[in-house]
């Protein structure tokens, strides 16, 4: 029989991106100060190339009073936001940030970086020199593909904030929006998978209907985002979904399936995946790693970002 241990480790030869966490665990040693600088011209970097997409107002809704409340500051105390932000340090607004989620944290930074480029928030003092390690980290970030630099500035902005264990229930999270209707979802093709649990899993996700894609989990099945542990049962999965996983476009390209113990299935697919941020200019190159029980009910899937292309037509142990 399966354990959630053993099923992670399924299809071994998948290789993620370990630049990701490498990176970010350098990025955690740097000041506060070199950590805002270099997001900032990191983010200067990508914006040559990718556009963020401005967040609508529904949004913007929750971070909003705390951005009008930094917008009336000082120069000064907008700084020190910002520092304590990156330095976790326990202030009113730290620790309001830590009940955002994760888009309500991208939401926020996104409105602050405009104001910095309008002159209404302290921009990073001109010609501040990053130290040499936060140089070499930025240089680190600049040479991963684009998936992997937005995973990175993900993982910085939300690591922020002073966090003494967020009850998950508190979590300030955007509306929830309604699931695509039906007739306008878009067909599932895979190359190489047949299973009708995982052209529903991709199609139902894409349609943003949580509620339906739950029910192809068993109860105590789990979900392994990438880099992060399993999230596992059912009603944290749900919960995941509806408060992180909102218009996302899976692009699943091929797959490959094969018996393993006990009556399971394990499936590997891989393909893109694009976030509403960046919309179809930044295709993350992913593997999904499934594992079904005899009656097709998803018991763990897990969902790597992958080291680089060539990893997309790596499926069943080739
Ligand atoms: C203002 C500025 C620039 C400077 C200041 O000094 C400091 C900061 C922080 C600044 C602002 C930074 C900003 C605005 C950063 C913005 C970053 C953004 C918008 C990043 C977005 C990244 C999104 C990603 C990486 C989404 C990935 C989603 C994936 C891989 C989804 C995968 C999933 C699939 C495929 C499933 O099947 C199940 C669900 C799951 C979610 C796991």
């Amino acid at each position: 029989m399966f354990t959630l241990d053993k099923a992670r480790q399924i299809f071994p030869e998948t290789m993620t991106a370990d630049a990701v966490p490498a990176i970010t665990a350098r990025f955690k040693l740097l000041s506060a100060e070199d950590q805002l600088a270099l997001i900032w011209f990191a983010y200067l970097e990508m914006g040559q190339t990718i556009t963020v997409a401005a967040p609508g107002a529904a949004r913007m809704a929750l971070a909003k009073p705390t951005l009008d409340e930094i917008v009336a500051m000082s120069f000064d105390e907008q700084t020190k936001v910002m520092c304590d932000l990156a330095a976790k340090i326990n202030s009113p607004i730290s620790s309001r940030y830590a009940f955002w989620s994760v888009n309500v944290k991208l939401c926020f930074w996104y409105e602050l970086g405009e104001f910095m480029r309008q002159g209404k928030v302290a921009p990073i003092p001109q010609g501040y020199k990053l130290s040499a390690n936060a140089n070499s980290v930025l240089e680190a970030v600049k040479k991963v593909e684009q998936g992997q630099q937005i995973t990175l500035l993900r993982n910085f902005v939300v690591d922020m904030g002073y966090d003494p264990g967020v009850d998950d229930s508190k979590v300030v999270t955007e509306p929830i929006v309604a699931p695509t209707p039906e007739d306008q979802r878009e067909e599932i093709f895979i190359p190489g998978v047949l299973n009708q649990t995982i052209l529903s899993y991709m199609q139902l996700l894409n349609a943003n209907d949580f509620d339906n894609l739950i029910d192809l989990f068993l109860d105590d099945g789990a979900l392994q985002p990438p880099f992060q542990r399993p999230i596992v049962g059912r009603e944290a999965i749900l919960k995941f979904f509806k408060r992180d996983c909102q218009n996302l476009k899976l692009i699943p390209q091929g797959g490959f399936g094969e018996p393993a113990d006990g009556g399971f299935t394990q499936i590997k697919v891989t393909g893109k995946v694009q976030t509403p941020w960046f919309g179809r200019e930044v295709g993350m190159n992913v593997a999904w790693r499934f594992l079904l029980d005899d009656n097709n009910k998803i018991y763990f899937v897990a969902i790597d970002l992958l080291a680089s292309p060539a990893e997309l037509l790596k499926l069943g142990g080739k």
